[in-house]
């Protein structure tokens, strides 16, 4: 590879190819393909407000780097783009056609209006333009009346009452080295010429314009009314060609009113000059650039910004209900109701666990008693839970619909979509939790570790009431059902009793803790996304200031 220089002409060798093609420097090639792949990657998870105008935003960045600045990058030598733009019926065929000498919609490509793009090109630069990304929606004519080096677009209607016209239109602007705009004498005034040309000076890009069928007693006014409006917006380097008004007419303009253009066509064409048009266009894009890079970059910061007070609210909706799902637990709540009714039966004189607690006599019927217990216990803490994860999902839609954050609205949806299922399992655990814990005990692990007299007490308990028994009496015990705790206290002793039924009325506590808790997960899962991740902005302007240093 030869030093690379974008200026340099080109040599092409027998198969089209360049042998020494002028190339990108590298790193630049690199940093614009880096910045394509943060910018394809951004994303706005948030509804706030200016969403769908970086979308757009973005998708125009998208088609300028793939359409444009990519493939001129890697290709440096292709045909330079002249994309030949305007308003409907402004004559911008019948000038293509006039151009080339040919009706090119005689091979029937062209429509009475046009919507296909045509690209006419020199036969010659075929292989140069054939992995160019713009072939795809356009349809590409070899014609030798081209001047070498160029590649002219007829492009469609840019304020199009077609969707899809105005679409191609911009796009086929966006990949342009050159943009020729054709107005009429009748409509420069519109307000449409202006903008156009607006952005091809905000974007550096290189211009020219075409005003067509003008009337000749109207040309010396028309022409100087054009230069002033040209100068006052800092265009007057901007080539202005005149066409005057065939009258009603099919087909062909006379070559001589497009003979200027041609010839200043063909002159652009000229190695240096073609190279030198790419060159500046090149770099009014990477310049025009940044500042939709910096809009991306502020959007996706917005979001950012916003995920912040979102998620300090939603976590701030959550903490009074969990801590009251806490108090709930140690105050008693599970033991009311059922439980301590059910319990009243079974202990009663006639119950199954009236007759005393430890004799060998009606021992089945007590484990199928502490069974039953084990039921209510499990369908009272799963009421519990339930309605702490009640509580934190209501605290949440609450905090959403008082929010003054934009995109709060939107993140209902994901409260709503979440079904409130955990607590079923999450009340086994705890049963499962509290045998566990005593038979920790009976093993002399646990906090009491070391007491070989309280370890001993455990193994007879365990042994009474069986492993499942015990663990029941424990988690009615330390549910606050005060008849349970006097038997606990009298098979562990007081400080025993006391400790191990406040460890497992914790634990239960805390399951109804983090169930409250667990109604913000939609929410948070929404706000984890690495799209509202505090450096979320900062690739892009990593991306920005890189491009900066390099051009
Ligand atoms: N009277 C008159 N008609 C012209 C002149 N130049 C072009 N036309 C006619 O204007 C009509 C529109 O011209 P086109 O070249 O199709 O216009 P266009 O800009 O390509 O239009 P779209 O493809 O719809 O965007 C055609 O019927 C042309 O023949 C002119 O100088 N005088
Ligand atoms: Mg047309």
């Amino acid at each position: 590879m030869t030093p690379a220089d974008p200026t340099a002409p080109t040599v092409v060798d027998g198969t089209g190819r360049s042998e020494d093609r002028p190339s990108a420097k590298a790193s630049l090639l690199d940093a614009v393909a880096d910045l394509r792949r943060d910018v394809e990657a951004t994303r706005f998870p948030l509804a706030l407000d200016d969403v769908e105008a970086a979308r757009g935003r973005q998708r125009q960045l998208l088609d300028q780097l793939d359409d444009h600045l990519l493939p001129r990058l890697r290709e440096l030598s292709a045909p330079a783009m002249v994309v030949v733009a305007g308003s409907t019926g402004a004559g911008k065929s019948t000038i293509v056609n006039s151009l080339l000498g040919e009706e090119v919609s005689a091979a029937g490509v062209l429509r009475p209006t046009t919507r296909r793009p045509v690209l006419v090109h020199h036969p010659d630069d075929s292989e140069l333009l054939a992995d160019h990304p713009l072939v795809a929606i356009v349809d590409v004519v070899a014609r030798p009346g081209v001047p070498r080096g160029l590649a002219v677009i007829d492009a469609p209607d840019l304020d199009s009452l077609l969707a899809t016209n105005r679409s191609t239109a911009h796009r086929l602007l966006e990949a342009a080295d050159l943009w020729v705009f054709v107005t009429t004498a009748s409509r420069y005034g519109d307000a449409l010429p202006w903008e156009v040309l607006d952005r091809a000076t905000a974007r550096g890009t290189s211009m020219a314009m075409i005003l067509n069928r003008v009337p000749d007693e109207a040309l010396l006014t028309v022409r100087s009314d054009l230069l002033v409006r040209l100068r006052e917006r800092g265009m007057a380097a901007v080539p202005l060609f005149l066409v005057p008004d065939a009258g009603p007419h099919e087909g062909l303009l006379a070559s001589r009113s497009v003979a200027p253009i041609l010839r200043w066509l063909t002159m652009v064409a000229g190695p240096d000059r073609a190279r030198s048009v790419i060159a500046r266009t090149q770099r009014g894009s990477l310049t025009a650039l940044r500042p939709w890079v910096d809009e991306l970059a502020e959007a996706v910061q917005a979001q950012v910004d916003a995920r912040v007070a979102l998620q300090a609210q939603v976590e701030q909706a959550v903490v009074g209900p969990a801590q009251r799902a806490l108090g709930a637990v140690l105050s008693g709540a599970v033991a009311d109701g059922p439980v301590r009714s059910r319990w009243t039966a079974l202990a009663g004189r006639h119950g199954a666990l009236g007759g005393g607690w430890s004799g060998r006599r009606g021992q089945g019927d007590r484990v199928a008693a502490l069974t039953t217990m084990a039921g209510e216990l499990a369908q009272a803490s799963r009421v519990v839970l339930s309605a702490a994860r009640r509580a934190g999902e209501l605290a949440v839609r609450r905090a959403l619909d008082e929010s003054p954050t934009p995109g709060a609205a939107g993140l209902r949806g994901a409260v709503e979509d979440a079904a409130a299922t955990a607590p079923d399992s999450d009340a086994a655990a705890w049963l499962a939790a509290a045998q566990r814990h005593l038979e920790d005990l009976a093993a002399g692990r646990g906090a009491a570790t070391g007491d070989r007299a309280l370890a001993r007490q455990a193994t007879r308990l365990v042994r009474t009431a069986g492993a499942a028994g015990a663990g029941t009496l424990v988690a009615a015990a330390a549910v606050g059902l005060g008849a349970t705790h006097v038997l606990l206290e009298q098979a562990l002793g007081g400080v025993g009793a006391r400790e191990l039924a406040a460890l497992v009325a914790q634990d239960l506590g805390d399951r109804a803790h983090d169930q409250t808790m667990a109604g913000a997960a939609p929410v948070r899962a929404t706000l984890a996304s690495d799209h509202l991740a505090d450096d979320a902005a900062s690739r892009l302007r990593l991306r920005l200031a890189v491009l900066k240093g390099l051009t």
